[in-house]
């Protein structure tokens, strides 16, 4: 039989309600602040990933979405350096075991959801490929311990490791090993949490994260009073109104951390933008619901692009649909597929 060994392993898409933007190393992807990230679903977009290794492979080799890619990419191979190191260690702890670490490896990686939806899907491929690795590799190590590997690959990747309330603590020591993700609360603390994504455009976005958050850095003045000053009380905050279930101050500081973040984006020099027209009319009218109904029940944050993850509480589910549905209803080319909501617009 042919000697091949395989592990699989998930990640989530997370969306950060307070958001990463500025490395102060930009080798080992260590940020200018801490940030938090919502995950509320494990399963509906996510990255699946497979690791294999015999001694009959020849090279490394990756497929994504089922096409092959070459497996160059300086991230990948550096999350693979690091992932080896660990199981040679391993090894010469325990000589019993398969030379793993001197072998090549296979990497299957599949999305389910659609790439052009428009959802960055790096972060949950990096933190798949780690896991997968590591699982494969029989590491000791923890979720938090292997977070640190993953955030080398791509920063918010660290916070992808987990499900639910996510904090990614930026940590203080040079060499990044106190820069990691720590969980702040399962999903199950606060069930009543729901996310809607609306999916504005599924365009390629105007300025990569990685330069764009280096230009924030070197030219928005705006932007050392959000790290020094708004950030660090923003997370204390947002950490507690987690663990008190508060949505109305979990929403409003996830709308101003949005803000602030795409305010220091317009901030530098040339400015970046990544929300459109469309992106601002939700930001509106999410403002409206909330004004009329006298009670936030909507929150509304916007990455690297012009999509909005909306936020609220299931009891508030029919009330928010039925305003967007009659909303996308008087809108032209959308598909009178009433069945589809027709429940939402009978309230
Ligand atoms: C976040 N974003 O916290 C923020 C909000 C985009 C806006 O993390 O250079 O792809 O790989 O560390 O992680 C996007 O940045 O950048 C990002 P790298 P990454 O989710």
């Amino acid at each position: 039989m042919t000697n091949i060994h395989i592990a699989s392993a998930t990640a989530p898409v997370n969306i950060a309600t307070l958001k990463y933007w500025g490395k102060r190393d930009k080798v080992l992807n260590l940020p200018t602040n801490s940030s938090i990230s919502v995950t509320l679903s494990q399963t509906d977009l996510r990255t699946l990933t497979s690791a294999a290794t015999s001694p009959t492979f020849t090279s490394n080799k990756l497929w994504l979405n089922g096409e092959e890619h070459p497996f160059n990419d300086a991230r990948s191979v550096q999350v693979l350096t690091h992932l080896k190191e660990l199981r040679k260690k391993l090894e010469l702890e325990n000589p019993a075991l398969p030379k793993f670490s001197e072998w090549y490896l296979h990497i299957v990686s599949e999305n389910n959801f659609p790439t052009a939806a428009g959802l960055a899907s790096s972060a949950a491929g990096l933190a798949a490929l780690v896991v997968s690795i590591a699982k494969l590799y029989q590491l000791p190590q923890s979720y938090s311990e292997l977070s640190v590997i993953a955030r080398m690959g791509s920063g918010s990747a660290c916070r992808s490791l987990f499900g639910g309330y996510v904090a990614w603590e930026m940590g203080q020591l040079q060499d990044g090993s106190d820069s990691k993700a720590v969980e702040i609360a399962p999903m199950e603390h606060w069930p009543q949490m729901k996310a809607l994504i609306l999916v504005v455009s599924a365009d390629k976005k105007d300025t990569p994260s990685t330069s764009g958050m280096q230009l924030t850095v070197q030219t928005s003045e705006l932007f050392k009073q959000r790290v020094d000053v708004v950030v660090p009380k923003r997370f204390k905050e947002m950490t507690q109104s987690i663990l008190d279930k508060n949505f109305a101050k979990f929403a409003e500081l996830t709308m101003k951390d949005s803000n602030s973040f795409h305010a220091t984006c317009l901030d530098s020099f040339p400015p970046i933008f990544y929300m459109n027209d469309t992106s601002k009319k939700i930001i509106k009218l999410c403002h409206h619901i909330n004004t009329y109904y006298n009670e936030t029940i909507v929150a509304y944050t916007f990455d690297a692009g012009p999509n909005a993850v909306l936020y609220y509480l299931q009891k508030n589910e029919t009330k928010l649909f039925n305003i967007i549905y009659k909303l996308f209803e008087k809108l032209p080319g959308w598909k009178s597929d009433r069945a589809n909501y027709k429940q939402f617009l009978d309230q």
